[in-house]
């Protein structure tokens, strides 16, 4: 039998690295709801994508009216095929939304719908806050930019997930660890 180090050193462990990724292609689906706060996600998101090598050409920004219109957006993208992750921005403020939960939480679980079904990150960078000032403090100033860490997370998917691959001849079977 196997000492316990022996054990521990024979786990795999698979986590996704975030170098240089310049063939990733990012859809970025965008709710202009509260615009001069989802204005500076969508700059923190792209400057995060750019400099960690992401190129130009595959990025593209797709604007909606609000966060509710975000899933069925990131459906259709998912859908169509053109990208490794979805990043969906957007700002939901309780002080000036009377339906704040139901906004809230019906794009929250319809991003998470089109994940599951589609089988890519769609990562939620939607901010959901109680006033406007925690939402800039959030989007640029000092708490962070949920659009950086959006983009942080949709690499760290796309790079984990690559190590994952799927037998499509038996997917109920092995899951291959490369
Ligand atoms: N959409 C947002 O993204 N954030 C909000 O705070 C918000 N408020 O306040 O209502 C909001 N509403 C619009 C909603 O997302 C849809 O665009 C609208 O209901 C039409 O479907």
């Amino acid at each position: 039998m196997q000492d316990l180090q022996q054990q521990r050193d024979a786990i795999t462990h698979i986590e996704g690295n975030l170098y240089q990724n310049s063939a990733a292609r990012i859809g970025i689906v965008v709710g202009r709801f509260n615009a001069f706060v989802v204005e500076s996600l969508v700059d923190g998101a792209i400057d995060t994508l750019l400099r960690h090598g992401v190129s130009g050409d595959n990025i593209s920004v797709i604007r909606v009216p609000g966060a509710f219109e975000l899933p069925l957006t990131a459906q259709r993208a998912a859908e169509s095929d053109r990208f490794d992750a979805i990043i969906a921005l957007g700002a939901v403020i309780r002080g000036s939304t009377p339906h704040f939960d139901v906004v809230a939480s019906s794009s929250a679980n319809g991003l998470n719908t089109v994940a599951l079904d589609y089988n890519i990150p769609v990562v939620n960078g939607i901010l959901t806050t109680d006033s406007i000032e925690q939402a800039i403090e959030r989007s640029g100033t000092k708490a962070g930019n949920k659009g950086a860490e959006a983009a942080m997370v949709a690499l760290e998917m796309i790079a984990v997930l690559a190590q994952i691959s799927v037998d499509d001849d038996d997917l109920d079977e092995d899951v291959v660890i490369n």
